[in-house]
């Protein structure tokens, strides 16, 4: 069955992204961030969520499956083997993931991944077509899915159409690398509106587009190539600010938050939340608090690191390897620098529950989120929002995560300097309350005025043409 706009006045809402989220019913389960920020816009819009269903079938579906929920449909495609690999695990976390990150070297370019990607792509897009209707707003979210607004296109639908990108968008120097990336830019002008996470992000893709496909640069955001006019813009995204503070003031009772409180004794925590991932800095952060030991003898026995890891993409080669250098490093530093009673860096590839994060966030005394470059780095927020107001610790944080843009408070650092990195860590647990006090009110100011709903209502407002999309009050 197919929705309809009715006659709210509002248009339909319809999200694309690689997965699709379905509610779990029993409620239990940890909602993806995403799911978050579509779900205020959705009450208010109605809406379709298309995508991949993460499962793998023989045959490609051609139509998708729909689950409804309320007002939201879920329709769902599968995907074969070879799209898998060549789509998912290929193009998109083997070529372009590296080389938005700005890793040259790691990106592995093949023409059979490239055409499996535009192919998945065509193939939503069909499916897709058949159900928009004509006062639609459509929003394509990140990396895998650039092609599809050129795909739709081309097969007559005239909606406007957003795309966000989550991850950097790097310089046209560095994209420029990549074979294909000039199609992939011409691709991204068939959007409407493409929202990216920092200004500097919306600075290379509009450079991008004047030096590498001729686009001519207009006033502001506005770019034009021919008769098409794109606006690209920053959008940084947020947190769901007080959910997160909730659960992390209410977790103390948590079991594994208890044990973690008796583990530690007298000893301070130092944290890191990252899922397995190159982009993130894992080792190289491991070899700062390897530094700060060397650095602080007193230190030792004092503080312990805690790594909570997910284990993600392991059918990519360079996630294997980057796990065996994580495993060789954390193995070498508490090997050399363990103490019989004293392990200092605990490593968990658990995905724990949100809640329980929370809580793990507002035990530690500092929070390390050091990655080599991130488009915003959500777990920066979490960390901040998860703090007692009355006692809160120090977020260390790289100036290449988008969050470094906005969380000037934090302890800046580079992550490629591990002596700096090192000294941050030492800074982070000497400062005295009320500096500490005074830098987490700023922080939270900040990320409570940007947060998911606001995140929302403004890529949104954006994309329909600076009118209210309907119900007001998804407009802060
Ligand atoms: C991409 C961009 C951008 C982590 N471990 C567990 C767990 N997490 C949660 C965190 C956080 C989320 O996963 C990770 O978000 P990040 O923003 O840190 O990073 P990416 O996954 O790389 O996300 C990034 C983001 O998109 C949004 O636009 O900020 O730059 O790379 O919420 O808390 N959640 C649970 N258990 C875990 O063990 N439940």
């Amino acid at each position: 069955p197919q929705q309809t706009n009715g006659d709210s006045g509002v248009p339909r809402l319809v999200v694309v992204s690689n997965r699709v989220a379905i509610p779990d019913p029993t409620g239990k389960g940890s909602a993806g961030g995403l799911a978050v920020a579509l779900k205020e816009a959705f009450e208010a819009h109605r809406g379709l969520w298309f995508g991949w269903s993460g499962k793998v079938a023989a045959q490609p579906s051609t139509t998708p499956r729909i689950v409804d929920k309320g007002n939201v449909q879920y329709a769902l495609m599968d995907l074969t083997p070879l799209d898998r690999q060549e789509y998912y695990n290929g193009f998109a976390n083997r070529a372009l993931w590296p080389i938005m990150h700005y890793r040259i070297g790691l990106s592995e370019f093949s023409r059979a991944d490239y055409a499996g990607y535009l192919r998945v792509n065509r193939s939503f897009a069909s499916a897709l077509a058949g159900m928009i209707q004509p006062d639609d707003l459509i929003w394509v979210h990140d990396y895998h899915l650039i092609p599809l607004a050129a795909e739709l296109r081309a097969l007559g639908v005239t909606n406007r159409i957003g795309y966000f990108h989550h991850i950097p968008w790097p310089a046209p120097e560095v994209l420029g690398t990549l074979p294909g990336s000039q199609d992939l830019l011409r691709d991204i002008t068939e959007y409407n509106l493409v929202g990216v996470q920092t200004d500097l992000d919306a600075d290379n893709l509009r450079r991008g587009l004047v030096q590498e496909v001729g686009a001519i640069q207009r006033k502001g955001d506005l770019v034009e190539l021919g008769e098409k006019q794109i606006r690209v813009k920053g959008f940084p995204i947020g947190i769901d600010v007080n959910s997160f503070q909730q659960a992390a003031k209410r977790s103390s009772t948590n079991r594994l938050v208890r044990q973690t409180v008796a583990g530690l004794g007298s000893r301070r925590l130092i944290i890191g939340i990252d899922r397995l991932d190159y982009s993130k800095g894992i080792p190289e952060r491991m070899e700062s608090f390897e530094r700060f030991l060397i650095g602080n003898p007193d230190q030792r026995g004092q503080v312990t690191y805690l790594q909570v890891t997910p284990v993600s993409r392991s059918e990519v080669p360079e996630y294997a390897t980057l796990s065996r250098v994580v495993n060789e490093t954390l193995g070498r530093i508490n090997g050399s620098l363990g103490e019989p009673g004293w392990v200092p860096i605990h490593y968990v590839n658990s995905t724990y529950p949100r809640p329980v994060l929370a809580g793990l966030n507002r035990l530690a005394r500092v929070g390390l989120v050091t990655p080599m470059r991130d488009g915003m780095n959500l777990v920066a927020k979490e960390y901040v929002a998860a703090q007692d107001p009355e006692d809160p610790g120090m977020l260390v944080l790289s100036k290449f995560a988008g969050a470094a843009q906005q969380m000037t408070d934090a302890l800046i650092v580079n992550p490629n300097d591990k002596i700096e990195v090192a000294e941050a860590i030492r800074d982070a647990l000497y400062m005295g309350r009320e500096e500490r006090v005074a830098r987490w009110e700023r922080m939270m100011a900040t990320i409570t005025q940007c947060d998911i709903a606001s995140w929302t209502a403004s890529f949104l407002k954006d994309l329909s043409g600076g009118r209210s999309p309907g119900a007001g009050r998804i407009l802060r």
